[in-house]
């Protein structure tokens, strides 16, 4: 049955890969899962033929025959539980590799979001610059956290699994701030997910359709 995800008609990141259209990209490609894209515009994602299948008008969806996904995290985890690559076949290694998803989803992107939210929505108010040392102290105990669990691994338990592909995501929407640089670890952890040839197969398919165009 042919998979139909959603993503943006044209990013507002210029193809850096953040839009949440990758990470399920990514985990169709380390599925080896072939996918078509529908692309939405902003106007087309609060229109009532989008909101049927996302009813927050965002991207990504995920349709397959008579299945309707929204929410990268269930997408991810759909794609993952047929697929050994992307979690463990043992119980207690699959349950812990889920309980990373939802540490990347739930515990490590709030804080990383509220830095978009401080920057972008909120960085004309006249409070905004006072709120920011907070929110960078967030993030910094976040990953502070996140770097003394990791230590020298190569991955967060064990093999590569979705919650290595989910916390990656979630990382690299910190690397234009600089503040992953300060923790090295996790920079290289973050590198290593980059360099998965999946991830270079969906990161380049969304370029594909995000880059500026050149003249
Ligand atoms: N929690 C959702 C967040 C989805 C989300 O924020 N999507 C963004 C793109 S990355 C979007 O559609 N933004 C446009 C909008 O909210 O109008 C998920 O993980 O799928």
């Amino acid at each position: 049955m042919t998979i139909t995800i959603t993503a943006f008609e044209r990013s507002p990141d210029g193809g850096k890969g953040l839009a949440r259209d990758t990470r399920v990209r990514w985990a169709l490609e380390e599925a080896g899962l072939p996918y078509e894209v529908r692309l939405v515009s902003f106007t087309g994602m609060k229109e009532p033929a989008h909101l049927a299948v996302h009813p927050f008008g965002q991207i990504p969806t995920y349709e397959e025959g008579d299945l309707a996904l929204f929410e990268t995290g269930a997408i991810v985890f759909h794609i993952a539980e047929r697929h050994p690559a992307l979690l463990p076949t043992e119980p207690d290694a699959r349950a812990r590799a889920i309980t990373w998803m939802f540490a990347a989803l739930s515990s490590v992107e709030p804080p990383v979001l509220d830095l978009q939210t401080a920057k972008f929505a909120e960085g004309d108010k006249s409070w905004a610059q006072e709120r920011m040392p907070l929110v960078f102290d967030r993030i910094r105990a976040r990953l502070s956290q996140l770097a003394d669990r990791l230590g020298d691994a190569e991955w967060l338990d064990g093999k590569f699994s979705a919650g290595d592909l989910l916390m990656v995501s979630v990382l690299l929407r910190l690397r234009m701030s600089g503040i992953l640089d300060e923790f090295p670890t996790l920079a290289a952890y973050v590198a290593r997910g980059e360099a998965r040839p999946a991830y270079q197969r969906a990161f380049a398919a969304q370029l594909a359709v995000n880059a500026p165009a050149t003249s």
